[in-house]
């Protein structure tokens, strides 16, 4: 019999390349969706007769129950999330509600519709913030530096506690930035591409950024959910970090798209305050060693790759349009 798994945040960016890899699988795919008045199905359109979509919100726990009622999963991703770090400050008090409570909300309803449902929960590498260590590790403290960061720490901790309480099969990869032509595009790597793209096409004639100093561990989002389905196979449930292992300057990235399109950089970059954070993560390098050793997991995409790769769709998108 196929295996059953229920997403949530299936319209999203890993939503998506996850839902693609589990129907490679054989597995049955079912989507927590909640209710818009515009839906967002845009990442999922290829697969919507190959999946069932289940309405629900992570701030609601009795349509949690009900959605695992109706599914019956063997494996539940919670992926939903309020996902975008400058937002968290705008709106801290929901970005709380629904990044860190909602997470008790999934392991709640696992808890009441079948204790046997492996769990896995989408941690963050903006839970280690402040630099206390490089690269960063699964053993390295956290000191986030955003509510989001706050938030996710929340998510990971309260995952570990019901692994430790109720012996849960449940799980936390702590996942560094990943990207692709799907990312949304107020963060940083699509923003920048899909500038560049508009700029070479005559749609724009210049890019605002904010710190171009800080430093991210940048890989391919079609790798990182191989990682997340692994720790769900595996005879015991443990903590991952999924990471390349490299780190890159914004301004890196800035470089490299640019020079995808035959573009100089600057010539059209502007830095803008109002893209300066409060407060910022400057470096994030992450050490995969324990996901290699025991997962078997390694990143396929260089960061090249990915940033030509976001470039080339991007310019294909905008020139299909025009
Ligand atoms: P996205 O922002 O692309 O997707 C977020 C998803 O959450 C969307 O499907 C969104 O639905 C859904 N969602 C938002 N609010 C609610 C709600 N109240 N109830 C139910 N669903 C909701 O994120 P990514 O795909 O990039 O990331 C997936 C997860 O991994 C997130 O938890 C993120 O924080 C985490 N993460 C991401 C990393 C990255 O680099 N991408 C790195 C580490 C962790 P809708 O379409 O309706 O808005
Ligand atoms: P991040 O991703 O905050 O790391 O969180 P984002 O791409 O937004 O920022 C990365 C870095 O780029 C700097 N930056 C800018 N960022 C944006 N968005 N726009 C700009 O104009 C700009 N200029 C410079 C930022 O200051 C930052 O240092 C992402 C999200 O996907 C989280 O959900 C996830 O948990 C982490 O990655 C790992």
């Amino acid at each position: 019999m196929s295996k059953r798994a229920l997403i949530t945040g299936i319209t999203g960016q890993d939503g998506s390349y996850l839902t693609e890899l589990l129907l490679s699988k054989g597995y049955e795919v079912f989507g927590v969706v909640r209710r818009s008045s515009t839906e967002s199905y845009e990442r999922i359109e290829h697969l919507r007769d190959r999946i069932q979509l289940i309405q629900a919100d992570l701030l609601d726990q009795y349509s949690l129950i009900k959605a695992l009622e109706t599914a019956q999963p063997d494996e539940v991703y919670n992926l939903a999330a309020q996902s975008f770090v400058p937002t968290s400050w705008s709106q801290a008090v929901l970005t709380g509600e629904f990044t860190a409570l909602g997470v008790t909300k999934v392991l709640e309803a696992v808890r009441a519709v079948d204790p046997k449902i492996r769990f896995y929960q989408a941690s963050s590498s903006e839970m280690y913030g402040k630099v206390l260590e490089v690269p960063q590790r699964e053993e390295t403290p956290f000191y986030p530096r955003s509510p989001y960061g706050v938030a996710k720490v929340y998510g990971h901790f309260i995952t570990v506690n019901y692994r430790e309480s109720y012996n849960l099969f449940a799980v936390s990869g702590i996942l560094f930035n990943h990207e692709s032509p799907r990312r949304g595009l107020e963060f940083v790597t699509r923003k920048v591409t899909d500038g560049v793209a508009k700029i070479k096409l005559g749609l724009a004639n210049e890019l605002r950024m904010g710190n171009l100093d800080a430093k991210r561990d940048w890989g391919f989002a079609g790798d990182y959910v191989e990682a997340m389905w692994l720790m769900l196979q595996q005879d015991a449930p443990d903590d991952y970090v999924v990471a390349t292992g490299e780190t890159h300057t914004v301004q890196e990235l800035v470089e490299v798209a640019f020079e995808r399109a035959g573009l100089d950089w600057q010539k059209y970059v502007v830095i803008d305050p109002r893209f300066i954070r409060p407060a910022e993560v400057d470096l994030l390098i992450g050490d995969p060693a324990k996901a290699k050793a025991k997962l078997g997991w390694t990143p396929k995409t260089s960061f090249k790759e990915l940033v030509h790769m976001m470039v080339d769709s991007d310019l294909a998108r905008l020139e299909a349009r025009k």
